[in-house]
């Protein structure tokens, strides 16, 4: 900020303007600037839920559309996810607070040569917030990582990320293993990231592709309701 510009006070700030406000902050990498807004807007009632949506993950959109742009270039993106990060480790805890009881667990990562992880998070959190057991592999994982967790968290579901047109077909090569192991029907397989869509769940045989977090419980509660109901009827 130069020296004639005023200091914004950011409790100082009505909800919209907030929001607006925590769109350039996060665009600035502005991390404390960012827990700040977060806990002012926590402060007035808003649902975490909504926190996320739309000061956060709107906010990400803008540096998404500009890095796209060639506005941005990776050192300020890498500092925007740093902003987001530390709003997300506020709302974290509260998603995660409802007390459901446990829907399933699901063990969820990023795939190999994929170091994009503030999505996965994102439906990490989301997952949590809905009673599932989330065991997160975090990024760059190869075929047997995925495997590995599988088995030894006796997992119900199995969930990939993937942000770049290069390693989204790696989620296939992971299925076309499960397949030859002949363990794929054992688990159900949820894929989501931007650059993939519904026919390339289905081409790649992933039970469901989730557009976003949200999506992504969704989903995984209707598939978990009929395991249940599959298992009830013997
Ligand atoms: Co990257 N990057 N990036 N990047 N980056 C993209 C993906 C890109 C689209 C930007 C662009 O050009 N417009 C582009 C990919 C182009 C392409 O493949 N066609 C790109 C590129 C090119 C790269 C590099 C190659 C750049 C370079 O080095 N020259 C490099 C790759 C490194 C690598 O992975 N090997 C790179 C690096 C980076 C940073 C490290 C700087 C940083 C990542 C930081 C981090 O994640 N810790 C970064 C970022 C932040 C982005 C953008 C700007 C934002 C991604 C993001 O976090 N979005 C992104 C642009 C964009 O997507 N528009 C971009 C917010 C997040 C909430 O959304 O991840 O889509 P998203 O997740 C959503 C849904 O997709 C869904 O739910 C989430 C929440 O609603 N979802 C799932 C995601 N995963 C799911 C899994 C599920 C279910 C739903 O399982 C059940």
């Amino acid at each position: 900020m130069s020296e004639d510009e005023p200091e914004i006070i950011l409790s100082e700030l009505d909800d919209e303007e907030l929001t607006l406000q925590m769109h350039d902050d996060l665009y600035d990498g502005m991390k404390e600037e960012i827990e700040e807004g977060t806990n002012i807007l926590l402060g007035r009632g808003w649902e975490p839920y909504r926190v996320l949506t739309e000061a956060l993950v709107g906010g990400m959109k803008i540096v998404g559309d500009d890095f796209r742009d060639g506005i941005l270039f990776v050192p300020e993106v890498l500092l925007a996810a740093n902003a987001m990060k530390s709003g997300m480790k506020i709302l974290k805890p509260l998603l995660a607070e409802t007390g459901a009881p446990r829907m399933g667990k699901m063990v969820i990562g990023t795939v190999k040569g994929d170091i994009h992880d503030i999505g996965k998070n994102l439906v990490s959190m989301m997952m949590e917030g809905a009673g599932f057991e989330v065991v997160d592999l975090g990024i760059n994982n190869p075929v047997e990582d995925y495997l590995a967790a599988l088995v030894k968290e006796d997992a119900d579901i199995l969930g990939m990320s993937a942000l770049l047109t290069t390693t989204m077909p790696y989620m296939k090569v992971v299925i076309d293993t499960m397949v030859e192991q002949g363990i794929r029907d054992d688990y159900v397989i949820l894929v989501g990231g931007a650059p993939l869509n519904e026919e390339f769940g289905k081409a790649i045989g992933a039970d469901a592709y989730c557009r976003d977090a949200a999506v992504a419980v969704e989903t995984a509660k209707e598939f978990m309701a009929r395991k249940h109901n599959q298992m009830a009827a013997g």
